[in-house]
């Protein structure tokens, strides 16, 4: 149907006649329900058809738009997406949030009880996967044509419950009830081929080639999301690929009467994309894991270069048609995939070849951890990925001579650079992989990518300094706070214009009413009643009472050590020995509230649950306290939670041990949501505190450099103990009996405190005690602290993901976008 354009109008309009008739047609023609008997779940699929529409005009239109034009286009390569409820963001986007809720109003069907019908994709562990989704939502609200390739996991980040006080996890049945948002796409499919052997051959010109002969294929299927933007006509793609098997059965096993084996190799073949590995340390060297990597980098650029043909451009075009951004090295094997791509199958010369992939890929690091830092055994590739091997091989080869040439006689360097790591058992370094086929790497603070290139990455530093950059994260304003927070996003609209959640900066407007005491009236009321809906979701999930009026003192984020929760613990614990000991002391309530996933495997961090619960077993129920302390673990912490819960924050928790945050998001959702940090220097803190100026921020602890220096100089934990009452006090509380009658429940942790404290919360105790007591000091003065609430809000416009965004196009993908409206 060559040149029959889109219409700007489609089946339906957004008048309110048209979104009825709408609604009712998809429940009755494509559910195929009565509307006397159609359930909620049904209205729900019925809404999400209706919205989905217009999202997918504006998607297919923009796509359309772009080919005419053959501009550069961004994919965004991540293992990991966590969008959220797609429903209220679109509705929110497409600025149709109250003729939709009329329209139901209208059929005696609440618009609220739909959203809580949508169960989110968990298709991610944490920061990272959130990341890439405040990405592609910032694409499509800044106009630039995008596409976030991953995995379309049948199970997500498993769904937490807490029983007896223990984290129990279940299986995310993410697709259950259907998923209205995405289209599958039987025509876009792509074969992956995994193991077997390579052979050389010769083609017409005798020049010698590789070919790869698998022993396994198997099929990747897309599915297509549209990701809509904030007052847009463009609109991202998240395509996701499922594993399926090339051939649904063995049949000539089947003829034989083997059941079991015919069916095996389908079984196997979809357990590619089944499940999402839990970030913990067990996927290490897991096969699956790789399997996963590999499988969905090559259906990308497969697909990619599929839609470069159909643009009728030439392989060697590649680059100049797409640029591709590395989310951390999940996807760092795309390096060598697309030079299979390229080399092997579309017969380009190696230095052509290598050019055009240097000049598509850029790489971003999120974990200067160590043991994060991901490597595969050389069997494991070669076995699964003969070629790549080679490649990898042929790449380093070439590579160290460029080594040679600017290190002459430097062996340690030379070993350190390569991309192989033969100081043992031999591996291949995923990140060396990265920042040797990249043309920018970055990381995502300014203090992460300084410590990047001083120290994970300092040779690649060192013989490319051009190459690196820093892009400082950021979250979309649009989920975190207009959508999450609407009594906010009206009181901001009333200083800072209707468009703040398109142009971020604007909220600095709000600075001067700060100083405005019936302005700051308001600010602490919108603040009241979040907190008043956050309390009675407490209420119903766990239980526990609590006053909306004490000090919301909140950390929510994955539970590690790094993280420091049980830091945070022992403040509460000491909090609750001072009221004991002296009922009169002057401690404003507070309510603490804990939330996050621990790894499955991770055995401290699931002590760290255990001791939150146990803490607010004992000092809830405790009569000399009085409800004036109170502690809350809220489960399941997810997108859809922290919508109702950063809304409601007073004092956000960024108590990282310094140099070991990457850069942190939940800071920023906490902050821009009026919320005060108490943090160290650590990952986006240090811009965060500048930013929104250092007496509204509540600073404490070891700098970046002196952590180091302390671990080096001999650190002694147990001599922190033995010096100060209070921090010993509060220890051996924990194996008192106090928090329940097995008193070796938390040995483990005060062992590892003792005798270890890898992450120095005994070095950093006292400061934090310090610290919180400044925060109670303030939040007694509650004009002060609505000012620096106020302020917070106001100076936390550069860490909109747009910005972000706008910083990646022009640094790193030299992509174009659309410029703000004045
Ligand atoms: C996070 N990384 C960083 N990794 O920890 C955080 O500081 C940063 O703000 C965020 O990235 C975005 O840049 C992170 O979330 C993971 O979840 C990995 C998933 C795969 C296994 C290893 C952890």
């Amino acid at each position: 149907m060559k040149g029959i354009p889109i219409s700007d109008s489609i089946r339906t309009g957004i008048g309110a006649d048209d979104l009825r008739q709408a609604f009712l047609d998809n429940l009755v023609c494509a559910l195929g329900r009565l509307p006397a008997y159609s359930t909620r779940h049904d209205h729900y699929l019925a809404l999400a058809m209706t919205v989905r529409d217009h999202v997918m005009r504006r998607g297919v239109r923009c796509f359309e738009k772009g080919d005419n034009l053959l501009v550069r286009r961004v994919a965004y390569f991540s293992a990991e997406f966590l969008p959220g409820p797609h429903l209220g963001n679109h509705l929110l986007n497409l600025g149709l949030t109250e003729s939709i809720r009329k329209m139901l109003d209208g059929l005696g069907i609440n618009l609220d009880d739909l959203l809580a019908e949508e169960e989110e994709p968990g298709l991610g562990n944490g920061g990272l996967g959130r990341l890439a989704s405040c990405y592609l939502d910032s694409l499509a609200t800044v106009g630039v044509q995008s596409v976030g390739y991953g995995i379309r996991y049948e199970f997500g980040i498993f769904d937490q419950t807490i029983r007896d006080g223990w984290q129990i996890q279940g299986t995310d049945k993410w697709l259950h009830g259907g998923n209205p948002w995405e289209v599958h796409r039987p025509g876009a499919v792509q074969d992956v081929m995994f193991g077997g052997h390579t052979e050389p051959w010769q083609d017409e010109s005798d020049s010698p080639r590789k070919r790869w002969v698998p022993s396994i294929v198997i099929r990747g299927e897309a599915y297509d999301t549209p990701i809509s933007g904030y007052d847009s006509d463009t609109c991202a793609l998240m395509r996701l690929w499922k594993a399926e098997a090339v051939e649904s059965f063995d049949f000539s096993a089947f003829n034989h009467g083997d059941y079991d084996r015919a069916v095996e190799q389908k079984v196997a073949s979809e357990n590619l994309s089944k499940v999402l590995y839990p970030n913990d340390e067990l996927h290490r060297g897991k096969e699956l894991r790789l399997k996963q990597q590999y499988f969905f980098t090559c259906c990308a650029l497969q697909d990619m270069l599929r839609i470069l043909s159909l643009r009728g451009a030439p392989p060697e075009s590649f680059h100049s048609n797409w640029a591709v951004q590395l989310n951390d090295t999940h996807p760092a094997i795309a390096v060598a995939e697309l030079m299979r791509l390229l080399v092997d199958q579309h017969g380009l010369g190696w230095d052509v070849a290598w050019k055009v992939t240097r000049s598509t890929f850029s790489y971003t690091n999120h974990t200067l951890l160590p043991e994060a830092l991901e490597r595969w055994p050389v069997d494991m590739i070669g076995g699964l990925l003969p070629r790549h091997l080679e490649i990898i091989y042929e790449i380093n080869a070439r590579f160290l001579d460029e080594v040679r040439a600017a290190f002459p006689g430097d062996d340690e360097r030379l070993a350190r650079l390569s991309l192989i790591d033969e100081s043992g058992p031999r591996y291949v370094r995923m990140a060396n992989l990265a920042c040797v086929g990249s043309q920018t790497v970055n990381g995502v603070a300014e203090l992460h990518s300084k410590l990047l290139r001083q120290t994970v990455l300092a040779d690649f530093a060192a013989l490319w300094p051009e190459k690196f950059t820093n892009v400082t994260n950021g979250v979309t304003p649009r989920r975190f706070v207009a959508l999450a927070n609407p009594g906010l996003g009206k009181l901001l609209a009333k200083v800072a214009g209707k468009n703040w959640p398109g142009d971020l900066e604007k909220l600095h407007k709000l600075e001067p009413h700060a100083e405005d005491p019936a302005f700051r009236q308001e600010w602490r009321e919108v603040k009241l009643s979040n907190k008043r809906h956050l309390a009675s979701l407490i209420a119903e999930r766990t239980g526990i009472e609590v006053d909306p009026t004490s000090l919301f003192d909140v950390q929510v984020k994955r539970i590690h050590e790094y993280k420091r929760q049980h830091l945070n613990l022992l403040h509460v614990l000491t909090l609750y020995l001072r009221l004991k000991k002296d009922p009169k002391a002057e401690v404003p309530a507070r309510t603490f509230i804990f939330g996050g996933k621990a790894a499955p495997g991770y055995f401290l961090a699931k002590r760290i649950i255990r001791l939150a619960t146990a803490a607010g077993e004992l000092i809830n129920h405790d009569r000399d306290i009085a409800g004036r302390i109170k502690v809350v673990f809220f489960p399941d912490f997810n997108v859809r939670n922290g919508q109702s819960i950063y809304p409601a924050v007073d004092l956000s928790e960024q108590i990282s041990l310094a140099g070991m945050e990457a850069s942190g998001t939940g800071n920023m959702k906490m902050s821009l949501n009026g919320a005060l940090t108490i943090g160290t220097l650590d990952g986006a803190n240090v811009e965060i505190r500048e930013a929104v100026g250092e007496e509204n921020f509540f600073l404490f602890g070891l700098n970046a450099a002196e952590v180091p220096a302390l671990k080096h100089g001999g650190y002694r934990p147990r001599d922190r103990y033995e010096s100060d009452p209070l921090l010993r006090e509060v220890i051996d509380f924990l194996t008192s009996g106090a928090l329940g009658e097995d008193r070796d429940l938390f040995q483990p942790l005060v062992d590892n405190l003792l005798y270890h404290d890898p992450y120095l919360l005994l070095a950093d105790y006292r400061g934090y005690l310090n610290a919180q007591q400044r925060v109670s000091e303030l939040w007694m003065d509650p004009e002060a602290w609505t000012r620096a609430s106020i302020l917070n809000t106001a100076r936390m416009g550069r860490f909109s993901s747009d910005r972000s965004i706008r910083d990646y196009c022009q640094r790193v993908w030299k992509v174009n976008v659309k410029k703000l409206k004045k």
